[in-house]
């Protein structure tokens, strides 16, 4: 049993990890400054939660958010507040559009009894200091200023709340000087009480008048799809999709940020769909009479403007499952709204489903998909097996499929590396891939592979990102060293940021071609640059068995492929907006 503030008096930071502790939180990262250190301080030699410091704020929110996406668990995130909303803000941003649960704990460096004269680095918005409640504001779900021990710690079990809550998010607390000073107890008013009371429960419950609209609907299909969205990781939902595509018979397809929620090697995996998605998992989509949409927005992004040959509601019947009834509804009209927990509602229509007779569903189910990725087959082209160096990217992709074994956790960067991902690599293990989808910074990748690491310490993790992206995050490759995460990067290197200079059809941006696998030795990671396929597959196999360090691929690939030979499917407006 822990020490409690129930039972006796604690110093506030002593019960804020008290609080944190309570809530099941496993995770804390950041970097010690202003008054947070007295935080750091009692979580010193905690036994069930990890401290990771990082060096650069950003990794931390990097950590935070794949860890909190990938578990649907919060992670602390904790730091000065002017270099968390300034060098984490990216990380925050994405935790914000991609649902992710962090919770932030911050402060202003206020000054205590000299803030109103602007002391150093102050962010108490008053004259001579900067605000930093409004710069959080834009960047997070919710942000609460505790000027007293007793809401310093109460907000903490609130800003766990609400980062669960519904659409997860960050939210942040932006603890004052004097809230980390003195006592907290039994006599302490507003009175403090468990964590475990103010935590939402899942939602256990549906309309069960449109559920039985829903199934009406289903069983009467004769093309019923679902759409799957980032909403089914969140939701820890990936186990149920699967349930109820298989025994219900009803294919998948996903949402460019559920990319990888469905493992995309299965006979009823139509693949992402959208923009740069698969054509078959398009016309799939398209030519449903019934649409299952799970754990997405419909918005624009997924539904490419809402083009009307991929989703329609004057076409399609929709059924939308989504825990934040804003999200129902909100950019096409949805008739069968069913609000609750993704994992339960699937649960729900896939039992009642198996109420009659599935089979020739299930066969239908089959063939669709079968006859979906034959008619176009985007993966038979010379590219994936051809030996020619510098690589295709087509190549690449294939070998790291072969040499991944089924339960790795890849992690993608912004630019077109992410694009030939997202349309050539298919992911096995549900839930298990991670992409910038929501804001698209570059970076993401070897911060999110650590985040996946420390959330799932045995399985493999791949980061996979531009040269680019790559040189954003060599501290990320320190703290994985010094943390002994021994995830891969594969740097996907076309000595360009390619993005920009195939989306402005050839304006110039080229990116010194610097020896990083050298770089990634002088820092204590395994490196080696390939240059032929059995370089690669050799590398590859040994950085993915690896279990002390982190191992970086560095792998020279052409310039003549571009994300635009994958564009598929666009509205005229996406055209004309560019
Ligand atoms: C942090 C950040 N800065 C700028 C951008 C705009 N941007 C998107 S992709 C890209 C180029 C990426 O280059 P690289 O990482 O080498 O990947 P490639 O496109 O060559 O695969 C840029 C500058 C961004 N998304 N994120």
């Amino acid at each position: 049993m822990s020490i409690s503030p129930l039972d006796r008096e604690l110093d506030a930071p002593d019960a804020i990890v008290w609080a944190l502790e309570e809530a099941g939180v496993e995770l804390v990262v950041g970097i010690p400054g202003g008054y947070t250190l007295n935080i750091f301080q009692a979580l010193a030699g905690h036994r069930s939660i990890r401290t990771v410091v990082v060096r650069e704020e950003s990794t931390g929110s990097g950590i935070a958010e794949a860890c909190g996406r990938l578990t649907g668990r919060p992670v602390v995130l904790l730091g000065q507040g002017q270099w968390i909303s300034g060098n984490a803000g990216q990380g925050l941003l994405e935790a914000l559009l991609g649902a992710a649960p962090v919770v932030v704990l911050s402060e202003m460096t206020d000054g205590a009894v000299y803030s109103h004269h602007g002391t150093y680095q102050s962010g108490d918005a008053d004259y001579g200091s900067w605000d930093a409640k409004r710069a959080f504001d834009g960047i997070a779900k919710r942000v609460m200023v505790s000027r007293y021990p007793s809401q310093a710690v109460q907000h903490t079990q609130l800003a766990l709340k609400h980062a669960t809550s519904g659409e997860p998010g960050p939210v942040v607390v932006l603890l004052g000087s004097q809230s980390l000073k003195g006592t907290i107890g039994p006599r302490t008013r507003p009175t403090i009480y468990s964590t475990k009371a103010y935590i939402e429960h899942p939602r256990h419950s549906v309309d069960e008048a449109v559920l039985a609209q829903a199934i009406a609907l289903l069983e009467s299909a004769a093309r019923p799809m679902i759409l799957a969205g980032n909403g089914v990781r969140v939701g820890q939902a990936t186990a149920n999709l699967l349930r109820l595509a298989e025994d219900a018979g009803i294919p998948v397809v996903t949402t460019a940020s559920g990319k990888g929620v469905f493992d995309e090697r299965h006979d009823l995996c139509g693949g992402p769909i959208g923009s740069y998605g698969l054509a078959g998992g398009n016309a799939l989509l398209g030519a449903a009479d019934v649409v299952l949409a799970v754990g997405t927005k419909l918005g624009p992004h997924d539904t490419v403007r809402h083009n009307p040959q991929l989703i329609d509601p004057q076409r399609q019947s929709i059924i939308q499952i989504d825990i934040e009834p804003l999200n129902a509804s909100w950019t096409i009209p949805v008739e069968h709204v069913l609000i609750g927990d993704a994992s339960h509602v699937m649960e729900r229509i896939r039992t009642s489903l198996l109420g009659s007779d599935r089979t020739a569903a299930r066969a239908a189910a089959l063939e669709r998909v079968r006859a979906a990725r034959s008619e176009f087959d985007e993966f038979a082209d010379a590219r994936f097996t051809s030996d020619e160096f510098p690589f295709h990217p087509q190549r690449v992709i294939r070998m790291l499929e072969d040499a991944a074994p089924a339960d790795t956790i890849v992690t993608c960067d912004a630019g077109e590396n992410r694009i030939f991902m997202m349309h050539w690599f298919r992911n096995t293990f549900p839930g298990g891939y991670l992409q910038p989808a929501a804001s698209g910074g570059m970076g993401y990748a070897v911060r999110a592979a650590l985040g996946a690491k420390l959330a799932f310490p045995d399985q493999p993790v791949v980061a996979v990102c531009g040269d680019g992206g790559f040189g954003m995050t060599l501290d990320s490759l320190m703290t994985a060293v010094e943390e002994r995460l021994p995830i891969v990067v594969l740097v996907l290197n076309n000595r360009s940021l390619g993005w920009v200079v195939h989306g402005r059809n050839g304006s110039d941006a080229p990116l010194h071609d610097f020896d990083f696998a050298g770089i990634a030795l002088a820092i204590g990671c395994d490196g080696r640059r390939v240059t032929t396929s059995g370089e690669l597959s050799a590398a590859l196999a040994q950085a993915v068995a690896a279990t002390e360090r982190p191992y970086v691929i560095d792998v020279p690939i052409e310039f003549a492929t571009s994300f635009r030979d994958v564009e598929g499917f666009q509205t005229a407006s996406a055209r004309r907006d560019g």
